[in-house]
């Protein structure tokens, strides 16, 4: 799994408000308002502990602070332990945590102590990029087009055709596009050298691959939004600012957003 970096992370905050003010031009609604409606819960002074963990990689520089950042954004009155590991989950029990934030290098989780509810990072983000995708105000069609089809891109994707969405979708690896058309009727389409019809153009392209330049300009439509939680981006500044393209694209808060209002 590709690990966020402290260089990712630059910034948290100014990244959470531009990316907040994007959302907010494409759906009508900021992060709040789409988790609010999507999940049907608002935060109330839940308190929230931040496990710092030093398994496989160890702690990224910032991660937790991150954390503290975005729980603190949401309205979520946090804190960081002192100690990692079990001993710090120990610590945030006994210092009133509600819920505790934490992550190796495979899961990121929620946990809502007190209704036994929890969540995990890469649903939680692709469902949230992919319902921000799917409000998108100035969308010419119900068709999408989905890249990256793994852990967080699939969710996404499933999402999108459970609301009705014709999903075109692609994921380099040939295993996971196959699942992905059998089991969700997902449309193989690579953007990159599209069989058959390729003047096909998007106004909604949802991204989730850790690849730069997955999205080329063929596909991108005069009005188009791409959501994407992939890190490095899909598509370059410099084609992004050529096409007009709405970019909502941030390296934590909005998929931690999703989990933590998903729990209440
Ligand atoms: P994953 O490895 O499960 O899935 C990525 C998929 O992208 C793979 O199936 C791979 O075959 C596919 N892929 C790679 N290059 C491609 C290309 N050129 N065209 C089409 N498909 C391609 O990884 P996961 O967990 O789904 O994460 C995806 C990305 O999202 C990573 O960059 C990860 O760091 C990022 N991420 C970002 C979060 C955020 O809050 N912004 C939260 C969680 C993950
Ligand atoms: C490891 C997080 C790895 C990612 C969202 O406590 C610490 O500092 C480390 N153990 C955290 N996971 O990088 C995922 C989560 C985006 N990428
Ligand atoms: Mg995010």
């Amino acid at each position: 799994m590709a690990l966020l970096t402290p260089e990712d992370l630059e910034n948290i905050n100014k990244q959470l408000q531009e990316a907040d003010s994007t959302v907010r031009r494409v759906t009508g609604l900021d992060i709040k308002g789409i988790c609010k409606d999507f999940y049907g819960t608002t935060p109330c002074c839940e308190k929230v502990g931040i496990v710092p963990v030093t398994s496989g990689n160890g702690i990224i520089g910032s991660f937790s602070e991150s954390l503290n950042a975005i729980a603190g954004y949401f309205g979520f009155d946090s804190f960081i332990t002192d100690m990692p590991d079990v001993s710090g989950y120990y610590e945030a029990v006994k210092n009133g945590a509600r819920i505790i934030l934490m992550a190796d290098d495979n899961t990121f989780l929620a946990h809502n102590l007190k209704n036994g509810k929890i969540a995990n990072n890469q649903p939680c983000t692709g469902i949230i990029y992919a319902e921000i995708a799917s409000r998108y105000l100035k969308a010419d069609s119900k068709e999408v087009l989905a890249v990256g089809l793994g852990k967080v891109g699939f969710p996404g994707a499933a999402h999108l055709a459970q609301k009705g969405f014709k999903v075109y979708g692609y994921d380099a690896d040939r295993t996971l596009l196959e699942k992905s058309v059998s089991s969700l009727g997902i449309i193989p389409f690579n953007p990159v050298s599209p069989e058959g019809d390729g003047q096909r153009k998007f106004s909604i392209i949802f991204e989730a691959t850790p690849c730069a330049d997955t999205i080329p300009e063929s596909v991108i439509s005069e009005n188009c939004v791409i959501s994407t939680p992939g890190i490095p981006c899909a598509i370059s500044k410099e084609l992004q600012k050529k096409c007009g393209v709405e970019l909502v694209m941030e390296p934590l808060g909005i998929g931690t957003a999703s989990m933590l209002y998903s729990i209440l």
